[in-house]
């Protein structure tokens, strides 16, 4: 939305619209105890149970108002599979949230050591396409629109597997996994350049992964973890890219300062998030078809879940109204002109500029808390739930 000159023309009339449509989705594990492999600090009011996790979704959306669905890993949230899908539909009612995006977990069974998807034994292949086709009919059984699909898959050693060969299994099955959705769904394929493996991974970039996704069917999109690329990466200028291929279906946001370090949103670089935000608003200003999902993928290991989770809501809030404010018309005059000093000035100033009133101003509006964080630490949800909790936490394995 063109505003001319930034700060002054910051009303709330133009402010609260984009604020009211702005929607991330959470991830059910970044309310459970979480680790990395030297081991797990346990919280006493982390969530160890679906219910619990659809509570403290609920709270997160009652404090920030932009969080309105929740990301189920399927072996994490739904172990019995389809069986479970009548409690979370439970779930969905008791707490007003609803299941978002689907994940399968294809990086736990120990049968999936040399791959799942890309294992070069058949049978192996076919259980975790069974798994993929299981996660399509939770999907819609819970009417959730996408599947979205990370592989750990790859390896460690040079000449210990066929790279190629590889590729070839990973079609197959993408393809046998598309034939599976119904209509209006969307498998969104997640690459990452490493880690688990060490030497190649299978859906290693974004290159892979639209490859892979055109592959597969027209219902298939990438997704862009922001902390799946090298350091040296230009992310927005990848989102450019996939933005003018008409094939970003959505975004795991989270933070890093080395590798895939899942921080919170923001809190190394948030000229990183503004620059992708900027992407959006632009191509949507130029009328390109949009249907980007804004989702967070992090693992709270030291911050209390909570608090993170609002803290990064509201980092999202913020840097999103901050860069709809670039005025897109201005900085495509001043770029075709290559006016560069003015055309980055416009950008920075976009960026220097404190929303945080006019997001105080929207949630009072709106009858929310002005100040989420400040809500939460006053407000005792964390207390009760560390009472409740406490006791019920394992110290075992890393993830959720
Ligand atoms: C892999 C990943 C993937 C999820 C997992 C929790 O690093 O980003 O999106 O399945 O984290
Ligand atoms: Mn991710």
């Amino acid at each position: 939305m063109s505003v001319g000159t930034e700060a002054a023309n910051l009303s709330a009339d133009w402010a609260f619209p984009i604020l009211d449509v702005f929607k991330i989705e959470i991830p059910s594990w970044g309310f459970a105890n979480t680790g990395t492999r030297f081991g797990k600090f346990v919280q006493a009011a982390a969530a160890s149970t679906v219910e619990e996790k659809f509570r403290d979704a609920a709270e997160v959306n009652r404090l920030t108002g932009s969080t309105p669905t929740m990301a189920l890993h399927v072996l994490w949230d739904l172990p019995n599979g389809l069986a479970d899908v009548e409690k979370v539909r439970g779930l969905e009612q008791s707490t007003s949230i609803r299941a978002g995006s689907i994940n399968p977990n294809l990086f736990q069974d120990q049968e999936y050591k040399f791959g799942s998807l890309c294992n070069p034994s058949s049978s192996i292949r076919a259980h975790a396409v069974k798994h993929m086709i299981d996660s399509i009919e939770i999907a819609a059984a819970l009417n959730s629109r996408d599947i979205s699909l990370w592989l750990p898959d790859g390896s460690n050693y040079p000449g210990s597997q066929s790279i190629r060969r590889r590729i070839g299994f990973l079609e197959e099955a993408l393809q046998e996994s598309h034939s599976h959705l119904i209509e209006g769904q969307r498998l969104l394929v997640e690459y990452k350049p490493f880690e688990p493996a060490f030497y190649h991974t299978d859906i290693g970039d974004w290159g892979m992964a639209l490859h892979l996704a055109k592959a597969a069917g027209p219902q298939a999109k990438v997704l862009v973890d922001t902390g799946h690329h090298y350091s040296g990466q230009n992310i927005e200028q990848i989102v450019a890219w996939l933005l003018h291929t008409n094939m970003l279906g959505g975004f795991h946001f989270n933070d890093r300062r080395y590798a895939d370090d899942d921080l919170t949103l923001g809190s190394i670089d948030p000229y990183q998030v503004f620059r992708i935000f900027h992407e959006i608003h632009a191509a949507s200003e130029e009328g390109l078809p949009l249907d980007v999902a804004f989702m967070i993928d992090q693992s709270h290991n030291l911050k209390g879940k909570m608090e993170a989770m609002v803290q990064t809501v509201v980092a999202a809030q913020e840097l999103w109204l901050k860069a709809a404010s670039v005025d897109c018309e201005e900085l495509a005059h001043l770029q075709a002109k290559c006016e560069l000093v003015a055309a980055e000035e416009l950008f920075r100033r976009a960026f220097w500029q404190d929303v945080r009133p006019l997001l105080a101003e929207w949630r009072a509006a709106r009858g929310l808390p002005a100040d989420p964080l400040a809500a939460l630490a006053c407000g005792g949800y964390v207390e009760r739930i560390t009472k409740e909790r406490s006791g019920k936490q394992s110290t075992g394995g890393s993830y959720a």
